[in-house]
């Protein structure tokens, strides 16, 4: 049979979050998150839901790990929880929940799976955010030490290091929309906390360079999408380009080039005065890139619009999340960052679908999630072709879990959560992406 074979040593994995996953917020001393206050705050999630029990992979992780282990997955990219480590943010570590990502890693390293650790998913301490929390400017330092800790912990076992996961959807969606914790309305507050998080990248990988583990990598993981402008009218392609600045340039350009791309006045003046030294740390260089592509965004010039761009609404096949499925964007992001960012590695850390699963007969068919993922590899792939050194593939998710604001709306695993029991199911996209890992190639056809 016909088939796309991928480089050898190529990374097949699943990715989660800690709070989307573990559960067990009230265990072995774990402190609470900003997510844990911001769930059980009335109206904030879909039908009140929370974290609080989630997948419950702290107790369930060796199940877990032995469902990746039979998908022949040969990478597992999780987050750990800051409060776990750090009730309070800072201070004490909590050897307990040490304890558990130790175990996890045990249990991956038993198996041949490569941990891929994140260290912040959202989950801030929430002794921190009564300190400010992003706005401040000290969350950083204390960001610095939690992953330096995590550093000396794990170093020697983990492979590879991701700071932060999607910073732009933490510091906009949490700080200027308010549709994710701390839920503040506040775009400045926003802006300032971009800059936070990006000093607080910077400086774990500084941390990382001097003293972090020698034969690990470390990266941070963005969400990218091309943005494209809905006509070929000069004044969208000028809304395309201002969106592209501030959704992609805004983490890319510091990161990469050591500069803010140029913003609006507005966006602009609510960036703090950044020094040469801040702009020098920020881009001290990694080793990779993660890329997470969900879908593209089409804009046109919208003089309500925030800065005056309108998003089109999705047309097309779209997914439980209202997004549309376009493979083609994923090779469009994988050559454009190549090119202009020239990253040493890339890793697709995220990619994936929702779906209204259901099961029948103690079966989940979900051939529109196995078209969604064939599409996007076959793109994958093609980008390799063309030169990008793309290392891996993470599959989100390994299970249905808490989609934030969605709560367990929403279904993006290739195992199905049985509600209630939360038995594993394996869907049959588990199966079917389990033969690509094991044979290293996508089946076409
Ligand atoms: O569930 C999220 C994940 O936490 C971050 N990236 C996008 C996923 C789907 O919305």
């Amino acid at each position: 049979m016909a088939e796309l074979r991928f480089p050898d040593g190529f990374l097949w994995g699943t990715a989660t979050a800690s709070y989307q996953v573990e559960g067990a917020v009230r265990e072995d001393g774990r402190g609470e998150s900003i997510w844990d206050r911001f769930s059980h705050t009335p109206g904030k999630t879909f039908e009140g839901q929370t974290g609080d029990v989630a997948c419950d992979h702290y107790h369930r992780y060796p199940e877990d790990v032995e469902h990746m282990a039979r998908m022949g997955m040969n990478a597992y990219r999780f987050s750990v929880a800051w409060p776990r480590i750090f009730p309070e943010g800072k201070g004490p570590v909590n050897q307990k929940g040490l304890d558990f990502y130790r175990r996890l890693v045990d249990a991956l390293q038993g198996r041949h799976i490569q941990p891929c650790l994140t260290l912040y998913h959202w989950d801030l301490p929430q002794a921190l955010q009564e300190k400010g929390g992003w706005d401040n400017r000290d969350t950083g330092r204390y960001f610095a030490e939690y992953a330096h800790t995590l550093y000396q912990a794990l170093g020697d076992r983990v492979p590879l290091w991701i700071t932060l996961n999607e910073p732009w959807v933490a510091a906009i969606l949490g700080h200027a929309f308010g549709q994710h914790a701390p839920g503040f309305g506040d775009f400045p507050l926003a802006m300032r906390v971009v800059h936070h998080l990006l000093l607080a990248h910077g400086w774990a990988v500084e941390a990382f360079r001097h003293d972090g583990p020698r034969r690990a990598q470390i990266g941070i993981t963005l969400n990218l999408s091309p943005v494209e402008p809905a006509t070929g009218k000069e004044a969208d392609g000028q809304a395309a380009d201002l969106a592209d600045r501030f959704t992609n340039r805004l983490f890319l350009d510091p990161i990469f080039r050591g500069a803010y791309p140029e913003l609006p006045d507005l966006m602009r003046s609510a960036l703090p005065q950044a020094t040469p030294e801040e702009m020098e740390r920020i881009s001290t260089p990694v080793d990779f890139l993660g890329v997470n592509y969900y879908t593209r965004q089409v804009v046109e010039a919208d003089p309500q619009g925030l800065y005056g761009v309108g998003m089109v609404p999705a047309r097309g096949d779209l997914t439980e999340m209202g997004w549309e499925v376009y493979p083609q964007g994923l090779y469009d992001l994988l050559i454009r960052v190549h090119r202009e960012y020239h990253p040493q590695a890339v890793y697709v850390t995220e990619n994936g679908a929702a779906f209204a699963d259901e099961i029948q007969d103690g079966e989940v068919d979900d051939p529109r999630r196995i078209a969604y993922v064939r599409e996007h590899l076959s793109r994958a792939h093609a980008a390799i072709g063309a030169g990008v050194p793309l290392k891996g593939y993470f599959y989100w998710s390994l299970m249905d879990n808490f989609e934030w604001a969605f709560g367990y709306s929403k279904r993006f695993g290739l195992l199905y959560v049985v509600p209630g029991s939360l038995e594993r199911v394996w869907k049959r996209s588990a199966r079917w992406y389990a033969q690509v890992a094991q044979a290293n190639a996508v089946p076409l056809g």
